[in-house]
């Protein structure tokens, strides 16, 4: 066999190439799956592979793989957008023969390496619908599963209603042979296998939305609807649409972040992925056309998602957010530096002990109390080098989910609101693009048009920003005092010094 090519790092220590023909040459500290991959075959199409998938569901997948009787649930992974990061996969999935490295850190600092070989397929949609619908509407494929990000739901903010005037929806509507979203690959998928008389998939959403099951098959429903309401019939006999909880902490991997890993793997991964070691996937059990047991490798299968889905989207989603912003505008850039702060610290905690744990449904076998703590350390982690910019960007998208829900109970109890009023000051503050000490940044608002952004330069207008209509503003008549005298005194003050009269002021549940 031809010696694979080999790079020195910056240090000088020589790393392999990653591909099959490299596996049996791996440095020692990174382990590769047992399995013979030759034989496995892609069961489930996952629409849009970014690294959170490649960490959570392949990792676990990459597990169960090693269990004799599962190598029909390869995966075939789909890009979706005709960016540059996708063009970059484009390029280096075939040269790695669709293998790479995650890095697990954990909060004790200790890593793991390893190789992930679950994705045995990777294809690029923009360039050929026809061969991803193909692929998809192979009687192989029995799951199709999804992280489009919870702005890709198309949903009408206030409502959370399936947009079909959405323009890139209307040219789906027109044209469904030439889909570009998630749905409308599904639908046009589900339209080709009801007419050939074969078997519907199942579709799993795995994105941090409430009940993203309902809002997935809302989505599918409505688009479907839109062009044959037979089709939506038969759909809606034949296609599951489980809820799932999903957890694992995945950063940005930057330039500086691969190369240290690539160098502690021995490996020159073109896509190196990098986690927590903590990782949790709660599904409802209810597929169309069987599943992976993946309980053997830990996944929970339950009846009903809901309370855990709650519990992780309002309390450690919510508290990202909770700290992103402020930590941001004070000048911070990583999550374990926002947490370290003292301020921050114990906005955080207030914010889940006093205004979410309270109002959430305990799910069976975890306590809230524990999995708070748990929350903290986990952002404490010495080396998973999460960014507040991972964070703090599409807000536009994440605070509607993330915080709305709690502020609406908070408010409809007549709690306090302080908490929550001012990381939603410190997020419009954010969107004006200014820290405390003056320094320019560009909020990552992909979902957030110029008009919106406009609405948020003034704080009389921020409030009419269309985000906000899920707030139901109207009906806490204080809450727009208390965002503007935030967001005036921050802009005195800084954001620390209002963080701290906030603390004081703010009520505790006894
Ligand atoms: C984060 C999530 O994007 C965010 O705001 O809260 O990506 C979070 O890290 C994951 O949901 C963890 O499971």
């Amino acid at each position: 066999m031809r010696a694979p090519p080999v790079y020195p790092d910056a240090t000088g220590r020589i790393m392999i190439d990653l591909n099959n023909n490299t596996l049996s040459q791996l440095p020692p500290q990174t382990k590769r799956f047992p399995y013979d991959r030759s034989k496995v075959r892609a069961g489930i199409v996952h629409l849009s592979v970014g690294n959170f998938h490649r960490a959570h569901q392949c990792w676990y997948m990459d597990q169960l793989l090693a269990q004799p009787g599962y190598e029909n649930w390869g995966f075939c992974g789909i890009g979706l957008l005709d960016d540059a990061t996708e063009r970059l996969k484009t390029e280096a999935f075939p040269a790695q023969d669709d293998l790479y490295t995650l890095t697990r850190y954990d909060t004790d600092g200790s890593a793991q390496h390893q190789v992930i070989g679950s994705i045995v397929e990777y294809l690029f949609a923009p360039p050929e619908p026809e061969t991803i619908l193909g692929r998809l509407s192979d009687p192989a494929i029995r799951i199709v599963s999804m992280t489009i990000t919870e702005g890709g739901y198309n949903q009408e903010p206030g409502t959370g209603a399936y947009r079909l005037d959405n323009p890139l929806t209307k040219a789906e509507l027109a044209d469904p042979s030439h889909p570009r979203s998630a749905f409308g690959y599904i639908v046009e998928a589900l339209r080709r296998r009801r007419d050939a008389g074969g078997k519907a998939f199942t579709v799993l959403s795995c994105d941090n939305l409430r009940d993203n099951g309902v809002i997935t098959r809302n989505a599918v429903l409505t688009h479907a609807h839109a062009l044959d309401a037979d089709l939506a019939v038969w759909i809606e006999a034949n296609v599951t649409f489980p809820s799932s909880m999903v957890d694992r902490i995945t950063p940005a991997v930057h330039k500086e972040d691969a190369d240290r890993v690539n160098a502690e793997c021995g490996v020159h991964d073109l896509l190196p992925v990098i986690s927590e070691e903590f990782a949790q996937w709660v599904i409802e059990d209810h597929f169309s056309d069987g599943r992976p047991d993946l309980d053997k490798v830990g996944v929970q299968f339950v009846k009903d998602v809901h309370p855990y889905e709650l519990a992780k989207v309002r309390m450690l989603n919510a508290s990202h957010s909770m700290l992103a912003y402020p930590g941001q505008l004070a000048g911070l850039s990583e999550v374990k530096q926002a947490i370290d702060q003292p301020l921050i610290h114990r906005l955080v905690d207030d914010f889940m002990t006093h205004d979410v744990i309270p109002i959430l449904k305990q799910p069976e076998g975890m306590d809230l109390n524990a999995y708070k703590n748990k929350i903290i350390a986990r952002f404490s982690n010495p080396k998973v080098g999460d960014r507040l910019a991972r964070i703090t960007g599409d807000g536009g998208s994440k605070l509607p989910t993330f915080i709305a829900p709690t502020l609406q109970i908070v408010a409809e109890r007549g709690g306090d609101l302080r908490r929550i009023a001012f990381c939603i000051a410190c997020f419009i503050r954010y969107l004006r693009g200014v820290d405390d000490k003056g320094q320019r940044f560009e909020p990552f608002e992909p979902h957030l048009d110029a008009q919106q952004r406009a609405l948020a330069n003034d704080p009389k207008t921020a409030l009419k920003m269309e985000m906000f209509k899920d707030f139901g503003l109207e009906e806490q008549p204080e809450l727009p005092a208390l965002i503007s005298d935030y967001d005036a005194a921050m802009q005195k003050h800084g954001t620390l010094a209002v963080l701290e009269e906030v603390l004081r002021t703010a009520s505790h549940v006894m």
